[in-house]
């Protein structure tokens, strides 16, 4: 199969028009702190068990078209010997692969991060094909501060998620672009408009300058939000700072757009979602990659307990539901309470 032939097949199947992917790569480090969250301490049994319980959730195929899966978990089995990519395949779920390798302080641009992990790629690559994955994910991350993001960390961050995208469509491989522009501080909605554009702009820009085909990516980016230690903003003007943001910078092209939760309540993301999908002006998909909104209540629900893994997928399916009918613009809050 040629690799356009390839990348145009995996974007069918991540793009239906009512699904969305689970994130579910966090790193060590992250996942870590997620199961320090319910007591638990992240041994790779753990681990194992808490993400093959995720992905053999019965009917998550119907809400969930893909998984982000962290390397360890890509050579990981369940209990009867399946590999853990090939237990989303079978039930409809592609499994995709977080390529980066985390971040670090940009040099020359103080407060502004950079991402590792471009060199290498394209064998990595080869090799996380060969265990079933079918797109990538790369992180960029963004905070916003009174002189953040500067001139060079916008251009920096931009040609690296250029650049990272470029190599997985050379080898087939459908890349998820996610500038990450981070909740975290103060600010207001309207600035949180201005980084976004000012991001985006940037890095169309770079996509463009590398020949990265553009129908052949997904666009992972926050949402406009005001900062955490803002007041909260409601659903309908969450939805349209951020409608309003997209259609300035992001091209008609791009066939989808899964946002991250980025620090939003499992509800606030969901409620955020289906108030953009309802504006009904968008010329992509609008969908989810949540991370934190769609496994909040997963992970209290297990919390560590092998007994409990049933009440843990019902929670992760419930969330999962939610968010398929907000991408169809039929979320509720009531249901909430069904
Ligand atoms: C921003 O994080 C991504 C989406 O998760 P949320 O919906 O919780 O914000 C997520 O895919 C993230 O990139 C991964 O969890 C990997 O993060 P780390 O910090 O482990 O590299």
């Amino acid at each position: 199969m040629s690799t356009g032939t390839e990348l145009q097949e995996t974007v069918a199947d991540l793009v239906d028009g009512s699904r969305g992917v689970l994130a579910a790569d966090e790193s060590s480090g992250t996942i870590a702190k997620r199961f320090d969250s319910i007591g638990v301490e992240s041994t790779e049994e753990l681990r194992r068990f808490y993400r093959s319980l995720l992905l053999s959730t019965e009917g998550l195929e119907n809400y969930v078209s893909g998984v982000i899966l962290f390397e360890e978990t890509l050579g990981q089995r369940d209990d009867a010997g399946v590999p853990l990519p090939q237990l989303a395949a079978v039930r409809g779920i592609v499994p995709g692969i977080k390529v980066d390798k985390g971040k670090g302080p940009l040099p020359g641009a103080l407060g502004d991060m950079i991402t590792y992990g471009l060199d290498g790629l394209a064998e990595r690559l080869a090799g996380y094909k060969e265990q079933g994955a079918r797109f990538a994910k790369w992180r960029e991350v963004y905070p916003i501060g009174p002189c953040n993001p500067t001139r060079l960390g916008l251009t920096a961050n931009a040609e690296m998620l250029a650049r990272y995208a470029a190599v997985c469509q050379a080898c087939g491989v459908v890349p998820i672009v996610e500038p990450e522009v981070l909740m975290d501080g103060d600010h207001s909605i309207e600035r949180s408009a201005e980084v976004n554009e000012a991001v985006w702009r940037e890095v169309f820009a770079a996509l463009g300058r590398h020949g990265v085909v553009l129908e052949l990516l997904l666009l992972k980016p926050s949402m406009v939000t005001p900062g955490g230690d803002s007041p909260r903003a409601p659903p309908q003007q969450v939805a349209e700072y951020t409608l309003r943001s997209l259609r300035r910078t992001v091209p008609a092209a791009v066939p989808s757009i899964n946002f991250l939760s980025g620090g939003q309540g499992p509800e606030e993301a969901t409620a955020n979602l289906n108030a953009l999908n309802s504006l009904r002006q968008a010329p992509w998909q609008l969908s989810f990659s949540y991370g934190r909104a769609l496994q909040e209540p997963a992970l209290k629900a297990w919390g560590g307990k092998r007994q409990h893994a049933a009440a843990a997928q019902r929670a992760l399916l419930k969330r999962a539901r939610l968010n398929h009918l907000a991408v169809l613009g039929e979320y509720q809050q009531t249901l909430e309470q069904a």
